[in-house]
């Protein structure tokens, strides 16, 4: 028996998460602790250890298919590929466009974004970010410098105050979540804002379950008490900070005072006064995730944050900071790898004339690539689909589901049916796949090498560790494939990911002094890594922002979303969100045997007593414009008027229920009624 322990890093969430896959003669047959990470210390979550489960999965894609007659029918990769390139050279830059995939590594990123600005040479190119956190790019940076998390896990354990807001860590992030214990554990006392109570609520010193929506009171409330308490960092604002007067003169408004807040936000005065004192305590960490990020006004409610941090002076030592908790594994690295219509690599902005030179020559496209303009947004690309038909004709979608995932799925099916060409590169014959004239057959995680960053800017390695199903090939090699069919095989010649990685390396300040061997010896850096000497940030700001003049920015925030309103008719507030099991669209986990459940809809034990409805009970939930029945799980944990059902799954689709109101689901709600099916 020839038995391998291979080390990786978890596909799944932005924790990134270390453990060993098992391969027992060439088969993969489970997931073993590996403690060396700091981030997990040898512990996974469920999704974790099953991560192994989907990889052998008789439905993953082994051969291209083409559709022929409107039927996918198999192909050969000469076939296909020939197919695309010839396609693809039919169509101007305008008409082509991209979305890249932050399920995929680093290298995949970097590949997917030099082909579309060098070989479509369009500025089209996105991925889910931004039905997700791309609030945190331009609104972190905003007030500090960098579009990331300014600490790292390990450093959590060490706050003496914990504060999670839109955060259901302990199910989305439950090894982040353990890190809150380890420093409640050890006296910090910890503080969840959410309009639930979640599992992760249900844990917290004091619970501040407010109205979903009215974040922005809630936090210039905090910030308010904290003035008048005088609790405020007098030395931190004048050292490090710009705007605090009128900072102030805002949160100073009667209208934030303790009283009022508590009044639009359901959170009992004093509570929102010990919340000030504790923050104001040296040593307090944020944490935040959706619940702040998919908000029509989610800016603000980060720039909240950050005056929060900088207020009381919690910024840029260990266990203090902003913490977004970013969704997906790699979003962090597909960002930084420039998968966006703004930016090259490391946020390097594509209008930016230098920049621009520095791609243009570095990469040595004979005939140029994409101008210095910005390109449409994932929503951009369905709108224009929908609304200057004909404008775009081409798409090529990697490792993203958006039939499933778009804010508007009918919107996102209805965009994709205007394409003229559309080549989908996935695992699974996702939904979007539906749509495709071309499927490509991808390698998953457990099946090739290349680096992912995760949310605290820590980049680490997957090694392969099993043989791929059928002729899938890894994505940057089917992406240099097309792009040699097209002409450009001299740009796209590299032999391994390590080539990939130096070429990035070498255009990305951040990441310039990583390297495959170094990553081999430390096992992870996190970036800022300016050099080869340099040993990574674990903590970013220490002395001085990444600003212009080196200071942090106070920008109060004042405007707020509404929900839809209740009335008599539709007298509930209905959200939704996830749960611990499945994974966005599902794509992956519903292939796992990990408690394969239904969907239900979760309802206030004094609302469900009204309506005589019971835990299990079929109840039929209705909005202005959807229906759609379910389960009843009748809980405390929810607040009267209020309903949530989770969204992963594709048979309810809730979010014809939520679509055209929130930016995603997750946060406030639309109004609804409630009916049970007898
Ligand atoms: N099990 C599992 N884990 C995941 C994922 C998954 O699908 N399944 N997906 C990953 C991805 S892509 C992401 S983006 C992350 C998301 O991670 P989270 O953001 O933790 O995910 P949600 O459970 O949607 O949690 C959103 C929280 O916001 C709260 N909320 C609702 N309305 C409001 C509001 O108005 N204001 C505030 N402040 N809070 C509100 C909800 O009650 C909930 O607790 O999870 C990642 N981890
Ligand atoms: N219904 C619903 N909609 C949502 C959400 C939700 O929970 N439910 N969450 C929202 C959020 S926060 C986000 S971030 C977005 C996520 O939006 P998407 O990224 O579109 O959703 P996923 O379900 O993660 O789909 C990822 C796809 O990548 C494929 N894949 C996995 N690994 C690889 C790989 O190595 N290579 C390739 N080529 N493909 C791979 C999977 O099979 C799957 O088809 O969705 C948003 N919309
Ligand atoms: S916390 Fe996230 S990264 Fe860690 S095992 Fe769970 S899903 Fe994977
Ligand atoms: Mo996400």
């Amino acid at each position: 028996m020839n038995l391998k322990y291979v080390p990786t890093t978890c596909p799944y969430c932005g924790t990134g998460c270390s453990f060993f896959l098992v391969v027992r003669d060439g088969r993969l047959v489970g997931v073993a602790p590996r403690s060396r990470s700091p981030v997990n210390e040898g512990k996974l979550c469920p999704r974790g250890m099953a991560a192994w489960e989907f990889v052998a999965s008789p439905e993953r894609l082994t051969h291209p298919l083409i559709r022929k007659n409107g039927e996918l029918v198999p192909a050969t990769w000469n076939e296909a590929i020939t197919l695309i390139a010839e396609k693809f050279r039919q169509y101007q830059p305008s008409e082509c466009c991209v979305l890249s995939s932050p399920r995929t590594s680093n290298e995949d990123n970097y590949v997917m974004m030099k082909f579309a600005r060098g070989v479509l040479k369009t500025n089209h190119i996105d991925h889910c970010e931004r039905l997700c956190h791309a609030s945190i790019v331009d609104s972190l940076a905003d007030s500090f410098g960098h579009p990331a998390m300014t600490g790292s896990i390990p450093d959590l354990a060490k706050a003496k105050c914990i504060f999670v807001i839109g955060s259901n860590a302990f199910a989305q992030h439950p090894l982040i979540g353990r890190k809150i214990i380890e420093a409640q554990r050890s006296g910090a006392t910890y503080i969840c804002a959410d309009p639930r109570k979640t599992f992760t609520g249900s844990q917290a010193d004091l619970h501040l379950q407010f109205h979903a929506g009215t974040d922005i009171m809630l936090l210039n409330g905090i910030m308010h008490e904290i003035l008048l308490q005088k609790l405020e960092n007098t030395e931190f604002i004048a050292e490090r900070t710009n705007g605090f007067d009128e900072f102030r003169e805002i949160i100073l408004q009667p209208e934030y005072s303790a009283e009022n807040v508590a009044e639009s936000c359901g959170v009992p005065a004093e509570k929102i006064r010990a919340t000030a004192k504790l923050m104001a305590l040296p040593g307090c960490a944020v944490i935040y995730s959706s619940g702040i990020t998919k908000q029509g006004n989610s800016a603000e409610n980060i720039h909240s944050l950050a005056n929060l941090q900088l207020l009381t002076g919690n910024v840029g030592r260990a266990g203090t900071g902003v913490h977004p908790l970013r969704g997906q594994n790699n979003i962090q690295g597909a960002c930084d790898m420039g998968a966006q219509p703004f930016y090259f690599t490391g946020y390097q902005r594509v209008e930016d004339a230098d920049v621009h030179k520095k791609f243009e020559e570095a990469w040595s496209f004979s005939d140029g690539i994409a101008p210095a303009k910005t390109g449409y947004e994932i929503t951009e690309m369905m709108d224009s689909l929908i609304s200057k038909s004909g404008e775009l004709k081409a798409m090529y979608i990697m490792g993203e589901n958006p039939v499933l995932s778009d804010l508007d799925i009918n919107h996102a099916k209805a965009a994709l049916e205007q394409l003229e060409f559309l080549v989908v590169q996935d695992i699974f014959l996702n939904e979007t796949a539906g749509f495709a004239d071309v499927v490509l057959p991808a390698v998953c995680f457990a099946e090739r090498d290349g680096t992912q960053t995760n949310t605290e800017r820590r980049v680490q390695r997957w090694h392969k560790a099993c043989e791929p199903p059928g002729e899938a090939k890894a994505d940057w090699e089917i992406i240099a494939s097309i792009a040699s069919a097209m002409g450009y095989a001299e740009q796209f010649s590299w032999k391994t990911y390590a080539e990939v990685f130096d070429e990035l390396a070498s255009l990305t300040p951040p990441y310039a002094g990583i390297s495959y061997d170094r990553l081999a010896s430390a096992d992870s850096i996190q970036w800022p890594c300016p050099s080869g000497d340099h040993s990574g940030t674990q903590i970013l700001y220490t002395d001085t922002f990444a600003t212009a003049d080196g200071r942090a920015v106070f920008l109060p925030a004042v405007r707020q979303i509404e929900n839809e309103k209740t009335d008599e008719q539709y007298p509930f507030l209905f959200t939704t969100g996830r749960c611990i099991f499945h994974w966005d669209t599902g794509s992956m986990t519903r292939k796992s045997s990990a408690a394969n459940t239904g969907n239900w809809l979760e309802i206030n034990t004094a609302d469900a007593k009204k309506l005589e409805i019971s835990t299990g009970d079929s109840v039929r939930l209705i909005t202005h414009d959807a229906e759609i029945s379910a389960t009843a799980r009748v809980t405390e944990e929810i607040l009267p008027g209020t309903l949530f059902m989770p969204s992963h799954y594709v048979e309810f689709t809730t979010k014809e229920l939520v679509q055209n109101t929130m930016p995603t689901p997750g946060c406030g709600g639309r109004s609804a009624k409630i009916e049970k099916i007898i």
